[in-house]
């Protein structure tokens, strides 16, 4: 019989993309599903697998929920991926992030070592940790010093997984992801924001895109790859912690340009600070502007991960590079946008 997961986060970038993987190597395949206003169960629909997977009710704020979910399933693999993730959001809701992101991950880890199972744990850790990041590259053993509610929470979700496996054994991995993207992104964050933009700016239905730091860099790689790393992690005989990363880093004044190539238009910057925009050279029309609401109290400047060790110790690669994805996700949206069915 195929081995048992457990993904929490399901209905998220990572978990439809993880559940797919899994769904493909065998697995009998378990879903955490919160039970929110609306139930999002959109991406596990737009992948066809949504009836391939066994969800459960789940919310990591309820201890005896997870006990018991966990009780039911009784899984060989746990993936923690469920978060309050969004960066920004965090400094609103500094309390709650750190309940979910940080406490949550804690009663999981109590739950598993209280049932005595012999049960891998993965831990979505982040780049996040690093924030103003104290080497360059970061790798395993770059110092972290983050700079956010949702870094902090993460950090204390990180040193967890640490402890536990040092303190009681458990054969829990902890894997430091730096950001990663796809046509299944969240709207909010700035890739998908971007690629969803100029789609409807392209199609007529949206007049120009407004952001926050075009100065910010990023690691960023294609969540399809990272989710096999995940799945990698903890195939180990032994539980350890792994940088994801691709050791390419761009800027969003580059994201933007590239996903603006995708639809023939040529960016030239104008201006300064929130004054500055981005006109496209043959129209001259006026697609970027700043909106300082979108700036953050602390920012991560730059990020650039060094992926070395999960290289060498679990044989991970890449398939997709940086032009790869933008066009990808610039792909999907007009697909979307055509089709007047963007649900998320
Ligand atoms: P995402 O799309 O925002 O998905 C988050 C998932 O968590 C959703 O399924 C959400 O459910 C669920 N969730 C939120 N609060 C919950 C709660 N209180 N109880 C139970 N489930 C809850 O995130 P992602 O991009 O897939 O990322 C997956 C994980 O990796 C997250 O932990 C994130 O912090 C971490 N990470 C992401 C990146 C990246 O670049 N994507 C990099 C490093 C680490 P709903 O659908 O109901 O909202
Ligand atoms: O921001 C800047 C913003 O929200 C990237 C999460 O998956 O990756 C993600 O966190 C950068 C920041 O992602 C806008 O200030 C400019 O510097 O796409 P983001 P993030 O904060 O890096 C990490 C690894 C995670 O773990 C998180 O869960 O882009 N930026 N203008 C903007 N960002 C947004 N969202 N919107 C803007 O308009």
């Amino acid at each position: 019989m195929g081995k048992c997961a457990f993904v929490t986060g399901i209905t998220g970038q990572d978990g439809a993309l993880l559940a797919q993987f899994l769904l493909e190597k065998g697995y009998d395949v378990h879903g955490g599903l919160r039970r929110i206003g609306v139930i999002g169960t959109g991406r596990l629909d737009e992948l066809g697998i949504l009836d391939q997977i066994t969800l459960h009710d789940f919310e990591l704020l309820e201890m005896t929920n997870i006990q018991r979910v966990i009780d039911t399933i009784k899984p060989d693999e746990i993936y923690n991926l469920a978060a309050q993730s969004f960066v920004g959001a965090s400094f609103e809701l500094p309390i709650y992030t750190a309940d979910v992101d940080g406490i949550g991950a804690m009663r999981l880890l109590e739950v598993v070592r209280s049932s005595a199972s012999d049960c891998r744990f993965y831990q979505a850790s982040t780049s996040e940790m690093y924030g103003k990041a104290q080497a360059t590259p970061q790798s395993e053993t770059t110092p972290f010093y983050p700079r956010s509610p949702y870094g902090v929470a993460k950090l204390f979700a990180h040193w967890s997984t640490v402890n536990y496996r040092e303190s009681y054994g458990l054969r829990a991995s902890s894997g430091i992801l730096f950001n990663h993207e796809s046509h299944l992104r969240g709207r909010e964050f700035v890739t998908r924001k971007i690629t969803l933009a100029f789609a409807q700016i392209a199609a007529g239905k949206q007049e120009c895109l407004e952001l926050g730091n075009l100065d910010a860099q990023r690691d960023w790689g294609y969540a399809g790859d990272y989710v096999k790393g995940m799945w990698q992690m903890l195939q180990q005989p032994q539980a350890d912690d792994f940088v994801l990363a691709t050791g390419i880093t761009h800027s969003i004044r580059d994201f933007v340009k590239a996903a603006a190539t995708f639809h023939g238009w040529d960016i030239q910057w104008s201006g300064e600070g929130i004054e500055e925009i981005g006109i496209d050279r043959k129209t001259d029309r006026v697609l970027i502007r700043i909106n300082p609401g979108f700036y953050r109290p602390a920012e991560v400047d730059i990020l650039c991960g060094d992926p070395s060790k999960a290289e060498r110790e679990l044989g991970w690669t890449r398939d997709v590079e940086f032009q790869g994805l933008v066009e990808l996700m610039c792909e999907s949206d007009c697909r979307r946008v055509g089709r007047k069915t963007s649900s998320f």
